[in-house]
């Protein structure tokens, strides 16, 4: 059976807004997950319209599309094409379980949920000549599915290749989130075996490893075994939590003795206000200044997310956040505007309140208001939104914020990265049209690395406070790779807890204190931060 499956681009690929870079990070991990379940006599051909120019000219018997909100509209004329063309078209995902009535017209077979037990039961029917019309995924469970087909992957396209989850949903329950309407009808939260986690992260090449998990700390139980079994692996990674598992004690310095490097954190919002009406609660009365300084003392750099539009939220919301994000250091931010995905409670609300005026999903980017804000026009939450982005990354900004850090090399890996991914966006579009965009990986890992003062998760947590004289001599990298490969290891569960290390001193408690760190404040590269830093504001 020939099947192609495509992932396909969101409109704005044709906007002046489009980010090749943004879209040149992440394999299509979903549609590779449902590959697996193929036969060996089955000819596969995955194609993400994001990365490359779809061949339209085949002739495949069945056609897989995975729809996103934001690539419904094309990804509707897509399979109106192949079933003009005779293939049965089967469509499924986010969008497609929000509103299945619409996709329904577009497709011969549409699937509600996750696809892990609907799609084997559909091939089984579809190869007897008998699909259903509509499969709804009720069993949730990773056990016993298939090797994700990484084959199938086109790794070179990706800066990201090697992006992974070991788990899906959250234990949470945002009101603005996709989870709780993906998830309906079935358990929200759920992960893999430690086993099959560890094995999978095995298989995969390199060092880099990106989790994609909604919330990778979500069960403390299945986290603190995962990363005790990634000790030694030598990988540095990247990955997304919450404030409450930041502050957590002991996950995190698991984590980071693993390689953690970097971490998606949803803030949304300073608001308390804004947190109940979301129903983040589990956000609310933390101390986001305390997470920030526990991860910057970790050496774990920090993309901050936040939503604005809010009801609580006005003019000023913009400004306050923006400033606070650069004041604490924050590396990179993610802002968006609130955005009703129909089928989230936040939809209904907004919708029974008569509050959606638009619904043109194109526009549910995160970048465009499509409905009317309690404390602001719609002109002004979008104006507001891309000022806060401007501010955000400006150069005199992000120098601010990297000498916001006690440590110089942390100060110079906050700059390199938020300048390298914000502020060379032409560089990057050559190189991804040039198709060479896994070639910036050894980039990002020198830069998640500290330049190589913390090296990968071998298990041994590099001291915190390091200074340009401290840092190791330039083969040491050489000694460290050479490491990574000695210790390479079989995954196993059973590996006993990791012995508990002393957490490094806050950075409150070691601020102008320790020789060590008075040392880092007077280094030459302070004091070029500084000087740039004052001719940049
Ligand atoms: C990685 C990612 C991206 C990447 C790449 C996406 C990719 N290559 O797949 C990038 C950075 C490009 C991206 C961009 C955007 N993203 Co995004 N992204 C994600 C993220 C973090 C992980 C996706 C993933 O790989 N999941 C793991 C795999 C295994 O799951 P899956 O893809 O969902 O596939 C499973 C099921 O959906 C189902 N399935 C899917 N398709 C099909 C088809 C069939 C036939 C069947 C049977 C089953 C099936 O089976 C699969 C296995 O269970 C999700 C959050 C999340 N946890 O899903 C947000 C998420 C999908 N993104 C979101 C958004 C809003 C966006 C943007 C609009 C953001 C923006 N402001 O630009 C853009 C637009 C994307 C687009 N193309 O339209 C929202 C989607 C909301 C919605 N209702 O559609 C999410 C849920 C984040 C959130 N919490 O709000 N994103
Ligand atoms: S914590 Fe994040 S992933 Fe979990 S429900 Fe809230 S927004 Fe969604």
């Amino acid at each position: 059976m020939k099947v192609k499956m495509i992932l396909p681009a969101l409109t704005e690929a044709t906007s002046p807004f489009w980010r090749p870079i943004k879209y040149s990070l992440f394999p299509p991990l979903g549609l590779a997950t449902l590959a697996g379940y193929l036969g060996d006599g089955d000819a596969v051909d995955i194609q993400d319209e994001h990365v490359e120019r779809l061949d339209l000219n085949d002739a495949p018997d069945l056609v897989v599309i995975q729809v996103y909100i934001t690539s419904a509209y094309r990804a509707y004329r897509l399979a109106d094409y192949y079933r003009r063309r005779g293939a049965y078209v089967v469509l499924g995902g986010l969008h497609v379980t929000s509103l299945p009535e619409e996709a329904a017209r577009h497709a011969d077979t549409t699937f509600i949920g996750p696809g892990e037990d609907t799609w084997p039961r559909f091939l089984t029917d579809f190869r007897r000549g008998r699909p259903d019309r509509v499969y709804r995924s009720a069993i949730r469970t990773l056990e016993g599915v298939p090797p994700t087909r990484r084959d199938l992957i086109k790794r070179h396209l990706y800066l990201v290749p090697n992006s992974i989850v070991v788990s899906r949903g959250c234990p949470h329950v945002c009101d603005f989130c996709y989870k709780e309407a993906f998830f309906e009808g079935g358990r929200s939260f759920y992960t893999q075996t430690v086993d099959a986690a560890l094995a999978e992260i095995d298989r995969l090449p390199g060092r880099h490893l990106y989790f994609l998990d909604d919330h990778l700390f979500g069960s403390p139980r299945f986290a603190a075994a995962l990363f005790d079994g990634m000790r030694g692996m030598g990988r540095l990674w990247q990955a997304a939590g919450t404030i409450n598992a930041v502050l957590a004690p002991g996950l995190l310095e698991r984590a980071v003795d693993a390689g953690l490097r970097s971490l998606f954190v949803g803030f949304e919002t300073l608001n308390p206000a804004n947190l109940l009406e979301q129903r983040k609660y589990q956000n609310l009365r933390r101390d986001y200044a305390g997470a920030i300084r526990r991860l910057h003392d970790l050496g774990v750099m920090i993309n901050g997310s936040f939503v604005f539009g809010m009801d609580a939220d006005d003019g000023s919301v913009f400004e306050r956040t923006v400033e606070w994000a650069i004041d604490h250091g924050i590396e990179t931010a993610t802002f968006h505007i609130l955005t009703p995905y129909p089928g989230t409670a936040l939809y209904g609300r907004l919708a029974a309140q008569d509050r959606i005026t638009i619904h043109d999903w194109d526009r549910y980017d995160t970048r465009h208001a499509v409905f009317r804000p309690a404390r602001m026009s719609a002109d002004e939450l979008e104006h507001g939104y891309r000022r806060a982005y401007r501010d955000f990354y400006k150069w005199g900004s992000i120098v601010h914020g990297a000498s916001a850090h006690g440590n110089v090399v942390a100060g110079v890996r906050h700059l390199a990265y938020a300048a390298g991914w914000k502020k060379f966006e032409p560089l990057w579009d050559l190189i991804i049209r040039a198709r060479r965009a896994t070639m910036m990986l050894p980039m990002l890992e020198i830069v998640l690395s500290e330049f190589g003062t913390r090296g990968p998760g071998s298990g041994e947590r590099a001291p915190r406070v390091a200074t340009v004289a401290d840092s190791p001599a330039p083969d040491s990298a050489h000694t460290s790779s050479a490491r990574l490969i000695q210790v390479r290891r079989k995954p196993s569960v059973a590996t006993p807890p990791a012995p508990s290390v002393p957490t490094a001193p806050s950075r409150r408690m070691s601020l102008g204190r320790s020789r060590a760190h008075r040392r880092v404040e007077e280094t030459p590269l302070r004091r070029v931060l500084e000087v740039v830093r004052s001719r940049s504001t």
